[in-house]
């Protein structure tokens, strides 16, 4: 699993222009000290990459526009609230002025930041709406050697119908998705922490088609490359919800269709919508490839439950 856990280095800087780490940083800041008077914020660097902070442009008693620039082996992952909550992964953010600190993430060269920003019903009252916001940080690396991996069939052989093997719960996205969802669901019932696992998959996992993602016309992804393309079709949305449903305590299952796939998830004590009956558990159907809101046991009209076949995971094959 990787994640930021060294801080390399914590400087505060309130009022200043610049804030450089590394041996290199030697510009000359845009603008005069003096014109922001204490009112810039507060600029916390974390993570295990260098980098430079400057003030790109400065609205006086209104706003501030910070720039970050990673330096030298380095990438830079995104800006950070005071609370935790991503900002920004952008290099460039304009902030209200404020004392709050804000943190400014940079990692090595081969972590990437991927945004992940959806909303999910309050707890214990469901009729108001939360917001989360937040990272994975991935690997170039790791990615490209995935897609490049050949001992994975990408589609249905004879001894693999179905990409149940593909279902990762131990997998380091996987796994980090897991945590921050753990996180924003600490203390709800299972069944309201199931559908914040689906609403986020929905909201954040763009429908594309194995031929637009991967330039073929059936591609099984796993759920590390499903997350770090933010993107997928319904094998890989379901393949990549059974993953995080599983690494947070659920027993999952895929639902294979003539022409499409989803998924399902043991819920205890809760039944409705669609069910599927396993071998010792009963599943309610979950759509994970639609990109709206679709609500756990909710199936399509264009697919017959009666015809499904249900693929419980196992961890056998994992
Ligand atoms: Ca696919």
């Amino acid at each position: 699993m990787r994640v930021i856990t060294a801080v390399v280095s914590l400087l505060v800087v309130m009022g200043a222009l610049l804030l450089f780490i590394g041996p290199d940083a030697s510009p000359s800041p845009p603008i005069d000290p003096e014109d922001i008077d204490g009112y810039a914020g507060i600029i916390l660097i974390d993570g295990q990459g260098v980098g430079a902070v400057s003030i790109a442009s400065y609205e006086a008693d209104t706003s501030v526009t910070y720039f970050a620039v990673p330096g030298e082996g380095s990438s830079f992952l995104g800006w950070y609230a005071a609370g935790g909550a991503l900002l920004s992964v952008s290099a460039e953010l304009t902030a209200e002025l404020a004392h709050n600190p804000i943190t400014a993430t940079f990692g090595t060269a081969d972590q990437v930041a991927k945004p992940f920003t959806f909303n999910y019903p309050t707890y214990p009252d469901p009729s108001g709406t939360a917001s989360a916001s937040f990272a994975l940080v991935l690997s170039l690396s790791d990615y490209a050697e995935s897609l490049a991996t050949e001992d994975l069939p990408r589609r249905s052989v004879a001894d693999r119908p179905y990409p149940d093997y593909m279902v990762d719960p131990e997998d380091y996205a996987v796994l980090q998705l897991a945590e921050r969802l753990s996180g924003i669901t600490a203390g709800m019932g299972d069944l309201a922490v199931a559908d914040v696992i689906l609403r986020c998959i929905q909201s954040t996992i763009v429908y594309t088609t194995d031929g637009e993602l991967y330039e073929t016309d059936e591609f099984w992804a796993t759920p590390a490359e499903t997350l770090y393309a933010r993107a997928g079709d319904c094998e890989d949305t379901a393949v990549l919800f059974c993953s995080v449903a599983s690494a947070m305590g659920f027993d999952t299952a895929l639902v294979a269709f003539e022409g499409h796939m989803g998924a399902a998830i043991h819920v205890d004590g809760v039944t409705g919508g669609t069910e599927f009956l396993g071998a010792a558990l009963t599943y309610v159907y979950v759509e994970t490839a639609s990109d709206s809101y679709a609500p756990i046991g909710a199936l399509s009209e264009l697919f017959d439950p009666m015809g499904a076949i249900l693929i419980e995971i196992t961890g056998d094959d994992q």
